[in-house]
């Protein structure tokens, strides 16, 4: 069975586990079927590159010496950042306004569900604390996880603060936007829970206690978090909603994203005016306004320009990872799964 089959297959067990502990509180029927229906729309169905990844990233870690016990954690532990993921996804659709995701409606949108997704975004984030209790309380770095987790959800947090402020419904001002803003944004809205959250879980089971070896994975997981949102950005304009299972919301709602920032660079004086007229408004017509004035900035090329920058950064940046802190292969075996990626 490969990696992604047998971490697939845990996720009707980890399922039926949560809902079970919700029995224990009487709930009628109505409500576990809620709950289980809320689930499979919004926890599966992903990428599930930031689950995996805890899992590859164990199996480097362990050096091929993983027993069949640890191998269930690390994918439980897979499990609990893509828990997370649905949380922030179905929360953010809300905030965004978006219309899809996965190749399906936004749960909000799912008729009958609505402001009742709010609640259920937490619902996810407590299922989380569910199964690290079950599975990890015995464990020495039980802590550890627990204040990982709390940490780098409390950054992410702070990120989409900042994302939503910087960018006002119905009030666009280009002041302020910038690429040190937009970096400050997708370092905490991004980066840390898609990138630097799985590595360090991995680390933490694998017994990693040195502050160091964790310095030196940020210090490529973090770089590595904002190329990808730069991607996410680029997708969101140029991406195949097909392809990527998303309708691209960011130009309608005012983001700071990097293609505008890009364009802000580079506009004259007259394209800079008609950007103001045409951004963040909800109609196609001023959003086509401005994917022309993208096109005629040729931002794609500025994009293919960044991605090879950023990928020979990153590559710099493993090389200077001390390998007796963290093994090489862990970065490489991300860094592979994103480079040009087209969803
Ligand atoms: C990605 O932004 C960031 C998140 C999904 C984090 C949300 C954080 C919360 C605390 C809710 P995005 O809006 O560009 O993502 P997408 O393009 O997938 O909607
Ligand atoms: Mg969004
Ligand atoms: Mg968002
Ligand atoms: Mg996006």
């Amino acid at each position: 069975m490969d990696r992604r089959t047998a971490f697939n297959e845990l996720f009707d067990k980890l399922q039926a586990e949560f809902i079970d502990e919700i029995r224990t509180y009487q709930m009628p029927d109505d409500a576990i079927d809620w709950i289980t229906r809320m689930i499979n729309h919004t926890v599966p169905g992903g990428k599930m590159n930031r689950g995996l990844s805890v899992v590859d990233s164990f199996l480097v870690l362990s050096g091929g010496k993983a027993t069949e016990d640890e191998l269930v954690k690390a994918r439980v532990l897979g499990w609990c950042v893509e828990w997370l993921q649905a949380f922030f996804l179905v929360a953010d659709d809300i905030m965004d306004q978006s219309i899809t995701r996965r190749n399906k409606p936004c749960w909000y949108r799912v008729e009958g569900v609505g402001p009742t997704a709010i609640n259920d975004s937490f619902i996810l984030e407590s299922a989380i604390y569910f199964y690290l209790k079950k599975y990890f309380r015995q464990e020495p770095y039980y802590v550890d996880l627990l204040e990982l987790f709390h940490e780098v959800t409390l950054q992410t947090e702070i990120g989409q603060l900042l994302d939503l402020i910087t960018a006002p419904e119905d009030h666009v001002d280009f002041t302020k936007f910038s690429l040190d803003k937009y970096k400050k944004i997708v370092l905490y809205k991004t980066a840390f829970y898609s990138f630097y959250l799985p590595v360090a879980s991995a680390m933490r089971m694998s017994g990693i206690t040195s502050e160091t070896a964790y310095q030196q994975a940020k210090s490529v997981l973090l770089p590595l978090g904002e190329y990808f949102q730069t991607q996410d950005d680029y997708l969101d304009c140029y991406g195949d909603p097909e392809v990527i299972g998303k309708i691209g919301t960011d130009i309608e709602d005012n983001k700071c994203s990097w293609l505008i920032n890009k364009a802000l660079e580079k506009a004259s004086p007259e394209q800079r005016k008609l950007l103001e007229e045409n951004y963040g408004k909800k109609n196609a017509d001023s959003v086509a306004v401005v994917k022309q004035i993208y096109k005629d900035l040729k931002l794609e090329e500025s994009y293919k320009a960044y991605e090879e920058e950023s990928y020979a950064l990153v590559r710099k940046l493993i090389d200077q990872v001390d390998e007796k802190q963290v093994k090489h292969d862990v970065f490489i075996a991300f860094v592979d799964k994103i480079y040009k990626r087209t969803k």
